[in-house]
């Protein structure tokens, strides 16, 4: 399944490429992609703990509370959803705040969906997000976003644990979201769980 997206005077483009685990019929793996304030946009991918449709309640609850902070601090995103996922099996998930105003993304990740940043500018060096171990609902570590510089072109791209962390974008980085996010998912899926990648490249606001 993937999906190609894009919204006018949004300051991205965006895919999605996922499946759930072999036997589920929906899948735990969630994704949001939200304007925010002054042009910016909200992007974050969550893995509902487990599989089936409990982790995909869980994913549905994260993806509504992060639907409603938008242009709160990440760390305020995480607090909140950890706090609405109480009664549900908790999740985890990682968010990205880009502000295009001053071109800066401040990511944050509790769990295991990984996040890489590829540079259009191939002189400048790709970045990875360091994450923190934790479930959201259930044991929330200290947070602690890291903010970069986004630059026209570079290219965002989260995985949930069901792809293998390993997975290469040799080739990537210059081709359409759609192209990337499906070509991660059918090389590198684990096939052990549900399994998502978002793909998104920075455009700006045009
Ligand atoms: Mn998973």
């Amino acid at each position: 399944m993937t999906q190609f997206l894009q919204a006018e005077h949004w300051p991205l483009e965006f895919a999605l490429a996922g499946d759930p685990m072999e036997g589920e019929k929906v899948s735990g793996d969630l994704s949001m992609v939200r304007p925010s304030a002054n042009g910016g946009v909200v992007v974050a991918l969550v893995d509902g703990i487990g599989h089936g449709p409990a982790a995909a309640q869980a994913a549905k609850v994260a993806v509504a509370t992060l639907a409603h902070q938008v242009n709160a601090p990440v760390e305020w995103m995480l607090e909140c959803c950890h706090k609405e996922l109480k009664n549900t099996r908790g999740a985890v998930l990682t968010v990205a705040a880009i502000d295009s105003s001053s071109g800066t993304m401040t990511w944050l990740g509790v769990g295991n969906v990984e996040a890489r940043l590829l540079r259009a500018d191939t002189l400048r060096p790709s970045a990875q997000l360091v994450l923190t171990a934790g479930i959201v609902g259930y044991d929330l570590p200290v947070l602690r976003p890291w903010s970069t510089s986004i630059f026209l072109g570079d290219v965002l791209i989260f995985t949930t644990d069901g792809i293998d962390r390993q997975y290469d974008t040799a080739g990537c980085a210059n081709k359409s979201p759609a192209y990337i996010a499906n070509h991660i998912l059918s090389r590198y899926n684990k096939l052990t769980d549900d399994a998502m990648v978002l793909a998104a490249r920075y455009s700006g606001i045009k």
